[in-house]
């Protein structure tokens, strides 16, 4: 009988403790705001707790002291398992990019490249990617009234296609979407997975480039480009203007979508689109053909 209530002395002092004590979420972010609002220099120690928001917290108190010196810890933090820490430390280095801190930046292009929530990936891309674009295309224009009709289709050549790899990421720092480009040290490709085409296993970004004639002139609203699928994420020029991107992480492989470029086509003439390719995972490239749609 009294081992039983000995046990049962133990089984509330352990309960006791787990309620009263430090091992609970609300206690430890109670324990680092005071710590931390008496000794700021004692952040360190809460860079690493297992409580996402007081990793989050603690991020961005390191950040505010530590400014251009906290760039290890940011680097550290974008690879962090929880969003918000990700999204403290991206916001952290936006505002070190917009002070010039180089290093700020280098960390923040290659967040854009491989975070992987593409809102978090947006983000990032948004304070160090030179191009930005709102696809605008006409069945979204809240002042078109009308119905759309699509009054000529034109699919695109899906052979004859120019290729590189771009495993610096820097293919656009490079120009590689001038219409002047040097592309003798492309390859040929063909519409399909790149997988098919010598490049098995190879995960990351590369080029596409092709010349198309588009047709003659006809009376239209808007001309959009609908690319059927490129496995998994895209951007886009035609004859060297930016038109915008399709940019929505994995799910992005398979799911068609329009570009405007009713002001860059050339009708009647050479025209020259270029296309960027992100593959994370699995196949990759721009693997659907893509049509040339004129509506009316
Ligand atoms: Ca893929």
């Amino acid at each position: 009988m009294y081992a039983l209530f000995k046990k049962l002395l133990i089984l509330l002092a352990i309960c006791g403790a787990a309620l009263c004590g430090g091992s609970d979420a609300f206690s430890m972010r109670r324990e680092y705001r005071k710590t931390v609002a008496e000794h700021p220099e004692k952040v360190v120690e809460f860079l690493a707790s297992t409580d996402a928001e007081v990793r989050r917290s603690a991020v961005w108190e390191y950040y505010l002291q530590k400014q251009e010196k906290s760039i290890d810890v940011l680097n550290k933090a974008v690879d962090d398992k929880d969003f918000m820490v990700r999204k403290s430390a991206i916001e952290a280095l936006i505002a070190l990019h917009a002070k010039k801190c180089n290093a700020a930046t280098a960390v923040l292009e290659k967040v854009s490249a491989s975070e992987e929530a593409p809102k978090l990936r947006q983000l990032a891309s948004a304070a160090v990617w030179p191009f930005q674009r709102e696809i605008q295309l006409l069945r979204n224009n809240p002042s078109w009234d009308y119905s759309i009709t699509t009054v000529k289709s034109v699919q695109l050549p899906t052979t004859g296609w120019k290729f590189i790899l771009d495993k610096e990421i820097d293919g656009h720092k490079k120009g590689y979407y001038n219409i002047k480009c040097d592309t003798s040290q492309w390859a040929d490709i063909s519409v399909g997975w790149w997988e098919n085409f010598g490049y098995k296993d190879y995960d990351g970004f590369a080029w596409y480039r092709i010349e198309f004639t588009a047709p003659e002139r006809i009376d239209s609203n808007a001309v959009e480009l609908n690319f059927g699928a490129v496995d998994e994420a895209a951007w886009i020029w035609l004859n060297g203007v930016y038109l915008g991107c399709h940019d929505i992480g994995l799910a992005g492989w398979k799911t068609p979508f329009d570009v405007d470029c009713t002001k860059e086509l050339k009708w009647g003439e050479k025209n020259i689109l270029v296309v960027r390719v992100q593959d994370a995972a699995d196949a990759g490239g721009i693997w659907k053909p893509i049509t040339l749609n004129v509506l009316k």
